[in-house]
């Protein structure tokens, strides 16, 4: 197969409301979609940076960029014989994987929807059900926050994930616990803190968290090693692993138990399945992170959770906990015991809304 065009399209959407972590607060997104075209058919991909340079490098502005000028060109025109071989196509652009997984993961939607498939099937994924939790930005109050999770307990989340940044961790992660004494809970610093802060982040072990994300710098495992070595709950990765190199030396020096797989973070599908692989392997649990993503990356996140290793619910949640509106018909909808339930329908398995997502669109563009 040759990939002939590629579209981009800048979208602007509303969250329903605003997300706040360590780094930041978003209130609405700038999401670029990707459609790849091939022999007739096409394909949809989704780039999950944010819309400035605060979780990573990347940013709705520089992905354009590097999506018009090196990925697609990079693209278009080049026999490939299976979708793995799209990001060697690009293998030699450094970092901005984000832009290169919304290309990658639309050239695995083409080749499914090429099959007749579902895309889960083309990747090997084997789950019916996916467990689901969600992910809760910083709340004015605690008394917010524990409404907020008394919400989405009764739609049947299995899991809670809360944001902690310096000041409010340890007060505020003991409310939850003291409200909530059974619930999975974990929290994510998104690189808040320093080995300075060991003191406050070994008191967590109080709380029988499944896992603490991200705690140190985004670039780091050294230091994750030393505090993994002090504290009893589990580290997880999520900004530090950006590939199966990442993991495997992650792992061997012990600056984490468990991984969180984010598609853009680490390139798209291939890498993706190549981290959950080595990672079921070695008994290391992984889940699926989110991005704030619009349908189609979202329909991708479920696609990439089927896969076995996927142990641990992610932060893929239903549409509605974001958009008034999705850009996929039907939305992603959760059942009351808290899981996603994969489509049959080839590709990504749901409709995309074309007619919503151009009347969203800001910008577009395509290269030939
Ligand atoms: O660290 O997991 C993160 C959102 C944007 C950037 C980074 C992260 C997140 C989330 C939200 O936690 C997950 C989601 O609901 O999509
Ligand atoms: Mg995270």
């Amino acid at each position: 197969m040759k990939i002939e065009r590629i579209e981009l399209r800048e979208v602007h959407l509303q969250l329903v409301a605003p997300f706040e972590t360590s780094f930041g607060v978003t209130t609405g997104r700038r999401i670029i979609l990707v459609k790849v075209f091939a022999e007739g058919l096409h394909g949809w991909g989704e780039c999950t940076c944010n819309e400035g340079p605060f979780y990573n490098h990347e940013a709705t502005d520089t992905a354009w960029i590097v999506l018009r000028d090196y990925v697609a060109p990079g693209t278009i025109g080049k026999e490939i014989n299976s979708p793995e071989e799209a990001s060697t196509l690009t293998a030699g652009i450094r970092g901005n994987k984000m832009a290169r997984a919304a290309v990658e993961t639309a050239v695995w939607d083409l080749e499914a929807r090429r099959r007749g498939i579902p895309l889960w099937q083309l990747l090997g994924g084997a789950q019916e059900e996916i467990p689901c939790g969600v992910s809760i930005g910083l709340q004015e109050s605690d008394s917010a926050l524990l409404k907020k999770i008394e919400t989405e307990l009764s739609a049947g989340y299995q899991r809670i994930k809360i944001k902690i940044k310096p000041g409010r961790d340890y007060e505020m992660t003991r409310a939850v616990r003291k409200e909530f004494p059974e619930i999975r809970l974990t929290v994510d610093a998104n690189s808040a803190y320093t080995l300075q802060d060991v003191e406050m982040l070994r008191r967590l072990d109080e709380f029988d968290l499944m896992l603490i994300e991200q705690p140190l710098a985004y670039d780091d495992i050294i230091d994750h090693a030393e505090l993994q070595r002090q504290i009893s709950t589990p580290i997880c990765l999520d900004e530090s692993i950006l590939s199966v190199e990442d993991a495997r030396k992650a792992l061997s020096i012990g600056a984490c138990r468990i991984i969180n797989i984010k598609l853009g973070r680490v390139g798209g599908h291939a890498a993706a399945r190549r981290i959950e692989t080595y990672c079921r392997e070695r008994n290391v649990p992984v889940w699926c992170g989110g991005m704030l993503e619009a349908g189609i990356g979202r329909a991708h996140n479920i696609a990439m959770s089927t896969l076995p290793g996927f142990v641990m619910p992610g932060d893929v949640s239903a549409s509605k906990r974001y958009w008034k509106e999705d850009l996929i018909i039907p939305p992603v909808e959760v059942t009351p015991r808290g899981t996603i339930i994969k489509r049959s329908d080839p590709g990504i398995g749901y409709e995309v809304n074309e007619t919503r997502i151009a009347a969203l669109t800001v910008r577009n563009e395509v290269i030939s």
